[in-house]
C-alpha cells in the first residue's frame, strides 16, 4: 500500500501511548499509523538560522519531519500572509485583510523551502496530502522540486465567494496553484461551489456535475469532504468525565442553574462579541433568566503576535465586565469568562452537563465544537445546540437551532427557546444530529479523501 505523507503548518509530535490533543492531529495520526508514512511541517520553533535538513523522529512506521523557521520567515509567511491576508479574507473580513508584497514573497519562499526539504524524502508512489491555507502553493512547489506522484489538498477554512477572493491581488496565482493538486477538498458544498464559480467566471476552465475541474491545463477533482469528530470516542469520554472531580465541581458551583457554554479559540471569526451581546439581550428581554442561566465562555488566546487578536481580547474583557457589572447578584455571576485552555476531558464533562451550547461564528470552515457538543450529550436528557448558519457544520446539523449571528435578537430568542425546550423535542433534535455524526465521523472523512486520492 502507498505511504501517506501529510504536510501541515504545525507538526505536534506525540510519543506513542500519549494522546494527541486536537481533532486534526487525531485524524492524521490514525491514518499515518495505518499506512506508515511521514508527517512534515514546521516544528513550532523560531530560530536565528534554520538548519539545512529537517529533524527526523521515528515512532513505529511513522516519521515526523520538522523544520524550524527564521524570525523573518515566521513573520512574513505565518503572521503576515497566512494570518493577516488569507485568514481574514477567507472569513469574509475584508476590513481586516491586508496585503503586502513582502509577506506574499515570504509565503511563496517558505512554501518552496518546505517543498525542497520534503522532496528528497519522497518516493514516487507516495500519497501526499497537504493541509490548509498556509500551504496552498506547496503542491506546485513539490512538482518543481521533481515530485511526480499524487497530490491532495484539504482546506480547513471556508473558500470565499468569487467577489471576495478577487480582493486578493494574487487571487489568480492562488487558484492556479490549487489546480496543481489532483484532489482538492473543501468543508462544505457552499465552499466547493464558490471554487466552481471562480473557475467558471474568472478562468477559461470548466467544471462538470461530478466536480471534475479542467483549468490551467490540468484536470482535478474538487469536492466537499466535511470533516468530522471521533464520535464514539468523544461520547465515551464525556460519559466518563461527568463523574470527574472537575465536572462535579462545576455542577455544584452551578447551584441548579442552566449552563450555557461556548468554547472557541479567541478569534474574531468566532462571533464572540455578538454572542456576549446576545446573552445580555436574553437577560434584558427575558428577565426570568437572571439567576437561572450561567454563560461560560472558554476562549484560549491564539496568534497573540497579530494585533487584531489583542483587540478582540480587549473588546471581550470589556463586554464581560460590563455585563457582569450590570446583572450580577450576591449569589450569581452571569458570565464566566475563561481566557485559557481547559483539558479535553474537562471540556467533555462541561459539554455533557451544559443545557445549551452556543456555536455562533460569523464564518467557520466546519466548527468541530458543534460536533463535539452533540457527541457529548446523554440520550436521555440532551442539551440544545444553537448554531450559526455560517458554520460549515450547519449544512449537516440541520436540526440545531440555526441562527444568523449578526442578528442579536434572533440569538437571544434562540437561547430563550433552548432554555424552555421540552425533553422530547430536545431528544428528537439530538438523535437526528447524533446519527449524522455517526455516519460522517472523522475516520470516514479521512478514508473518503484518501480513497479519492488513491483513485487518481
Ligand atoms: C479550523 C477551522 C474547522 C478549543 N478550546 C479548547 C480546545 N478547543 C478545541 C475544540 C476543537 C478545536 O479546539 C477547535 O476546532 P474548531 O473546528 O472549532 O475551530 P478552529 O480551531 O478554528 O479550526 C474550523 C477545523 O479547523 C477542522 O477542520 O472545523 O472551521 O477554523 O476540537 O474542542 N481544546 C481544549 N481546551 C480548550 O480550551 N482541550
Amino acid at each position: 500500500m502507498s505511504r501517506l505523507v501529510v504536510v501541515s503548518n504545525r507538526v505536534a509530535p506525540v510519543d506513542e501511548g500519549k494522546t494527541a490533543s486536537g481533532g486534526l492531529a487525531v485524524a492524521v495520526l490514525a491514518a499515518l499509523k495505518e499506512t506508515g508514512g511521514i508527517w512534515f511541517g514546521w516544528s513550532g520553533e523560531v530560530v536565528e538560522a534554520a538548519a539545512d535538513h529537517p529533524k527526523l523522529f521515528n515512532v513505529g512506521r511513522l516519521t515526523y519531519a520538522t523544520l524550524d523557521l527564521t524570525a523573518q520567515d515566521h513573520d512574513e509567511y505565518y503572521n503576515g500572509f497566512a494570518n493577516r491576508t488569507l485568514w481574514p479574507l477567507f472569513h469574509y473580513r475584508l476590513d481586516l485583510h491586508s496585503f503586502t508584497r513582502r509577506d506574499y514573497a515570504g509565503y511563496l519562499r517558505v512554501n518552496s523551502l518546505f517543498a525542497s526539504k520534503l522532496a528528497p524524502l519522497l518516493e514516487p508512489d507516495d500519497l501526499v496530502w497537504v493541509q490548509d491555507y498556509h500551504l496552498v502553493p506547496m503542491g506546485e512547489a513539490l512538482k518543481r522540486a521533481g515530485f511526480t506522484g499524487r497530490l491532495g489538498f484539504f482546506l480547513h477554512t471556508p473558500f470565499p465567494a468569487c467577489e471576495v477572493l478577487r480582493a486578493l491581488p494574487s487571487h489568480a496565482d492562488l487558484v492556479r496553484s490549487l489546480c496543481a493538486y489532483d484532489v482538492v477538498g473543501f468543508q462544505s458544498h457552499r465552499d466547493a461551489n464558490s471554487f466552481y464559480s471562480y473557475i467558471n467566471s474568472e478562468t477559461t476552465g470548466t467544471v462538470t456535475a461530478d466536480g471534475t475541474v479542467s483549468a490551467f491545463g490540468r484536470t482535478l477533482r474538487a469536492a466537499a469532504f466535511p470533516i468530522g469528530v471521533d464520535t464514539e470516542n468523544v461520547a465515551r469520554m464525556a460519559e466518563g468525565a461527568q463523574r470527574s472531580p472537575q465536572t462535579v465541581r462545576m455542577q455544584e458551583s452551578l447551584d441548579d442553574k442552566h449552563l450555557i457554554i461556548g468554547v472557541d479559540r479567541l478569534d474574531y471569526s468566532k462571533g464572540l462579541v455578538h454572542r456576549f451581546a446576545a446573552f445580555e439581550r436574553l437577560l434584558e428581554a427575558y428577565p426570568e433568566n437572571r439567576g437561572r442561566a450561567t454563560f461560560m465562555q472558554v476562549a484560549p488566546p491564539t496568534r497573540t503576535d497579530v494585533p487584531e487578536y489583542a483587540e478582540i481580547r480587549r473588546e471581550l474583557e470589556e463586554a464581560a465586565g460590563r455585563i457582569n457589572g450590570r446583572f450580577a447578584d450576591i449569589d450569581w455571576v452571569p458570565i464566566r469568562y475563561l481566557n485559557r485552555n481547559v483539558s479535553r476531558r474537562a471540556l467533555a464533562g462541561f459539554f455533557r452537563i451544559a443545557r445549551i451550547a452556543v456555536v455562533t461564528p460569523l464564518r467557520d470552515g466546519m466548527n468541530l465544537v458543534a460536533k463535539e457538543y452533540i457527541a457529548s450529550q446523554s440520550a436521555k436528557n440532551p442539551g440544545v445546540l444553537i448554531l450559526s448558519e455560517f458554520a460549515g457544520a450547519a449544512e449537516q446539523l440541520t436540526e440545531a437551532l440555526l441562527v444568523n449571528p449578526y442578528d442579536i435578537d434572533e440569538m437571544a430568542e434562540a437561547m430563550q427557546s433552548a432554555m424552555n425546550m421540552d425533553v422530547s423535542e430536545r431528544q428528537n433534535r439530538w438523535q437526528a444530529m447524533f446519527t449524522t455524526l455517526q455516519e460522517t465521523d472523522v475516520s470516514i472523512w479521512r478514508s473518503n479523501f484518501i480513497d479519492a486520492l488513491r483513485a487518481v
